[in-house]
């Protein structure tokens, strides 16, 4: 009897059956694509230090601070599919990338990335950071963006 009445069925209308399941399916799979922030306050940081994105996001690089700072890929680490990413960021100005793999993406500044003569871990804080005298963060600047499905 079901046999039967599948023969009754178009193939057109078939086929349009199961686009339109398809196209519902993709629908409510994929969820709609952000755009995340990362900023540089008036500190050689990034805040917020690590973001947990999903596969087809966007990552803003927003410098707030009044010197120029780098987002550059750490490749030896980097699964995102991102690599070889090396941009200067101008005081007042962003740089997104978009993330179309899942993996991981830590990157560093090239300028304070390492505790040189000018970021050394001196004391704690007020805010709870390794701070030295004029308030830089002696940790190296550096963060890491995780790509999910
Ligand atoms: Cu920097």
């Amino acid at each position: 009897m079901l046999a039967l009445r599948i023969r009754w069925i178009s193939a057109p209308a078939l086929l349009i059956c199961l686009l339109v399941l398809s196209i519902a399916g993709l629908a409510q799979s994929a969820p709609p694509a952000v755009t995340r922030t990362i900023q540089v306050p008036g500190e050689d940081r990034f805040v917020p230090f690590a973001i947990t994105i999903h596969v087809g996001d966007t990552v803003r690089w927003v410098n707030n601070d009044t010197d120029a700072h780098y987002v550059v890929s750490d490749d030896a680490f980097n699964t995102s599919g991102r690599r070889g990413v090396n941009t200067l960021i101008q005081p007042g100005k962003a740089f997104a990338l978009k993330f179309s793999k899942a993996g991981v993406f830590p990157f560093y500044c090239r300028f304070h990335a390492a505790l040189d003569a000018h970021n050394q871990p001196i004391a704690p804080g007020p805010f709870g950071g390794i701070q030295d005298s004029n308030g830089n963060f002696g940790t190296p600047m550096s963060g890491v963006v995780t790509v999910v499905p």
